[in-house]
């Protein structure tokens, strides 16, 4: 479509922020450093990690724009973005995980394929779009449909761009079209980003944002939405995304026996630490994000400076200066919360977090009992080795 394409190389790139540590050029895929990434609660549209399977697409004339969907009976819609604006706009603020987030970590246990991810394939923003439920309610799917008369009872996102896992085809993912017709599952089809127009990495003109899900199935630059009876077929759905127990390596592999990776589970990670920083200062303040999936909030965070023999518990805000209670009145569910801890440590300590979400679930102490042959959901204690003293640099 002339307006509206998808490059098949690289050469109609972006132009991104030279503080983007970047763990693959083409496609695309780069995450802030960690201090960098805590800096902010909302985190910068220019920091925020970016994860793409193929070149950029190009929409430049927003006129032409149609998404299409299908799987209703016996009628295909075509919504131009006026059709998709004229509806209420909802604002959500989300955290937006990659599966692959820690997957480096993972390698050091054993090889995991994937892009190399540190602690920051994670951000978090102000979503605003129209709620994917009012899009179907206005195609003639109402709210809280488990299942349609046809018997569809997923919806399938289709992308603009092209990849190679789909052999030239593009992206897509499904979600149950229960979440999908649920106001509450606050599921957007989002047009801005902190403010702005989503900008060309993240999506625009239009993507969908599934709040509480790995990021896999948030799907940038929409261009066909189908009700239909099966979830998604897609190489991202069957053939990855999926987790796996430690014992499964590339000869046996059985990717029918699991199912798509949905939910995240409880996540932590300290951002004001490297691995093997030389501190000036006995006294060290550790601070980081904690995050779960499904719109369980944060219950608690805890700290050791001894590798987990002995724990003191973390502050906790979503907003600066107020402290954070899950569920509470000010809390915002689909978003991670903050955490600071000021400790003492002696000449060398090995400083953990873990987290606890409202279900009461917490993070696996080891890799080695979650290690998987790709590398996902690496939410295992993490740690940091620290040392006072003097650098021998
Ligand atoms: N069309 C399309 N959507 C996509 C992807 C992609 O490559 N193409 N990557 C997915 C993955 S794996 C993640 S983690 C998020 C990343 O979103 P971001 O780049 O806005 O951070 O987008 C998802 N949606
Ligand atoms: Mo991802």
């Amino acid at each position: 479509m002339p307006g509206i394409r998808s490059p098949s190389d690289y050469s109609n790139e972006p132009p991104r922020h030279p503080s983007l540590k970047i763990n693959s050029k083409e496609p695309f895929n780069a995450e802030p450093h960690r201090s960098g990434l805590i800096s902010s609660y909302v985190t910068p549209v220019d920091l925020f990690y970016k994860r793409n399977h193929g070149p950029i697409p190009v929409v430049d004339d927003i006129e032409r724009y149609r998404l299409s969907v299908m799987g209703l009976i016996n009628i295909q819609r075509e919504l131009s973005m006026k059709d998709i604006w004229d509806l209420p706009k909802h604002t959500v603020t989300a955290t937006l995980q990659c599966a692959g987030n820690r997957r480096t970590a993972m390698s050091k246990t054993r090889k995991v394929r994937g892009v190399g991810w540190d602690i920051s394939a994670i951000g978090n923003a102000v979503w605003a779009g129209a709620k994917l439920a009012d899009v179907l309610e206005l195609v003639g799917i109402p709210k809280l449909s488990n299942s349609t008369p046809s018997g569809g009872k997923h919806v399938e996102f289709v992308s603009i761009d092209r990849c190679k896992e789909e052999n030239g085809g593009p992206y897509k993912a499904s979600i149950p079209l229960i979440q999908a017709t649920n106001p509450e599952a606050d599921v957007l089809l989002a047009y801005e980003m902190n403010g702005e127009p989503l900008n060309r990495d993240h999506g625009y003109p239009l993507r969908v944002v599934v709040p509480g899900v790995i990021g896999a199935r948030s799907v940038k630059w929409l261009d066909s939405m189908s009700v239909i009876a099966e979830e998604c077929q897609g190489f991202f759905m069957q053939k990855d995304y999926k987790m796996f127990p430690p014992s499964v390596n590339w000869e046996n592999i059985n990717w029918s026996t699991r199912r798509p990776q949905m939910d995240f589970p409880v996540q932590s990670a300290i951002c004001s630490l490297e691995d093997s920083n030389v501190l000036k200062d006995r006294k060290v303040t550790v601070k980081g994000y904690a995050v779960s999936g499904g719109g369980r909030g944060i219950e608690r965070v805890d700290i050791s400076i001894d590798g987990g023999k002995t724990w003191v518990e973390a502050s906790r805000y979503q907003k600066p200066g107020v402290p954070y209670v899950a569920d509470g009145p000010y809390s915002e569910k689909w978003a991670w919360v903050f955490f600071e801890a000021k400790v003492e440590v002696s000449h060398s300590a090995e400083i953990v977090a873990k987290a606890v979400d409202i279900a009461a679930n917490v993070q696996p102490e080891n890799v080695e009992s979650i290690w998987n042959l790709r590398g996902i959901l690496n939410t295992s204690w993490h740690r940091v080795d620290v040392r006072v003293g003097h650098s021998s640099m």
